[in-house]
């Protein structure tokens, strides 16, 4: 039996967390989880406003995303890519012709005036979601990436040099200007149950926690919070979270995401593989708990989900 629990609010970032968000969202009824997610990879681009992480996360829910990328509209067209290359136009970023309709939607709706919080709800609605989707913040924050090369913006490091530059540091433009939404706040309040999910640490997870007065919200709550690690084996599931960690002088593990999040965690879910971890991982006075996280099937997500709820008993 599935311990339900009043609210869960899960932080999120890229593809990984989109997993477990469609899992969780297999587990919970919409009102009983609430999924906040990174916009520090938003960007202006060909005219438009692009929010990759919402998008991943709303296609994911909605099962149009693209299982291979994880990212993007599942078989869809790039005629308008196409188009924009011969006209002499950047095709680098590439969005198909039915993810462009999402942009194109967000940026219209922005220009009326209505907030990322408010686009993002009828977005949601209309692709048949229950569940809250909520950006991290209304104002740009934009991460990024201090290289030996100088300043990258986030899509550049991440798309165009396909994460290869050696990170330097971190840093999220504007930031202390941006405010939690009035609905991040009220999850979190909320909250009986605070999840991390498995995302880049640096890239998915800090810029939420950067937003002034979400940490402390968090540090300050007394509900449980658990990660669910994004490094299996020393490796991560997808993208550049083992490099940075690297780069960034971290242990390339789970105890060094334990360690990375320590003051905030109450209990961190790793990898069976990784088992042998879990005593080093308790005298941090953080719970660790061996589940099978890889995640490809929708039966896999919604086991670890399912198992994520039970477990917080032992927490
Ligand atoms: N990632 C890539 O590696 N190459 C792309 O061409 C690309 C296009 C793209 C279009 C829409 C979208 O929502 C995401 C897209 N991504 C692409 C992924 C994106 O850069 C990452 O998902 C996040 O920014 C980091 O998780």
């Amino acid at each position: 039996m599935t311990t339900l629990h009043a609210h869960v609010v899960l932080l999120v970032g890229g593809v990984g967390g989109a997993k477990l968000a469609v899992g969780l969202a297999n587990v919970l009824p919409p009102g009983a989880l609430s999924i906040i997610v990174n916009t520090g990879d938003d960007f202006e681009h060909l005219g438009l406003h692009i929010s990759p992480d919402l998008d991943t996360v709303l296609y994911s829910l909605s099962d149009l995303a693209n299982p291979q990328t994880g990212w993007g509209i599942a078989n869809d067209t790039f005629h308008a890519m196409e188009m924009v290359g011969q006209y002499g136009g950047p095709t680098w970023f590439r969005l198909g012709d039915r993810d462009l309709a999402t942009s194109l939607a967000r940026t219209s709706m922005l220009r009326e005036g209505k907030s990322l919080t408010e686009v993002t709800r009828h977005l949601a609605t209309a692709l048949g979601i229950e569940h809250a989707v909520l950006p991290m913040t209304d104002q740009s924050v934009q991460t990024r990436i201090e290289t030996g090369d100088g300043c990258l913006a986030f899509q550049e490091y991440f798309v165009r040099e396909r994460w290869q530059p050696i990170a330097q540091s971190i840093r999220f433009e504007d930031v202390e200007n941006a405010r939690p939404s009035q609905a991040v706040q009220q999850a979190l309040g909320e909250a009986t149950l605070i999840i991390f999910g498995p995302s880049n640490p640096f890239l998915s997870i800090d810029p939420i926690l950067a937003i002034p007065g979400i940490r402390d919200t968090i540090a300050g709550s007394p509900v449980p919070c658990i990660a669910v690690s994004p490094i299996i084996g020393g490796q991560a599931v997808k993208g550049p979270a083992a490099k940075l960690m690297a780069e960034l002088g971290h242990d390339v593990s789970s105890l060094g995401i334990a360690t990375y999040y320590q003051d905030l965690l109450d209990g961190i879910i790793l990898d069976t593989v990784d088992v042998e971890m879990c005593e080093e991982i308790e005298k941090l006075h953080i719970r660790a708990i061996a589940r099978n996280i890889l995640m490809t099937t929708l039966v896999e997500k919604t086991e670890l989900a399912a198992s994520l709820l039970q477990c917080i008993e032992e927490i």
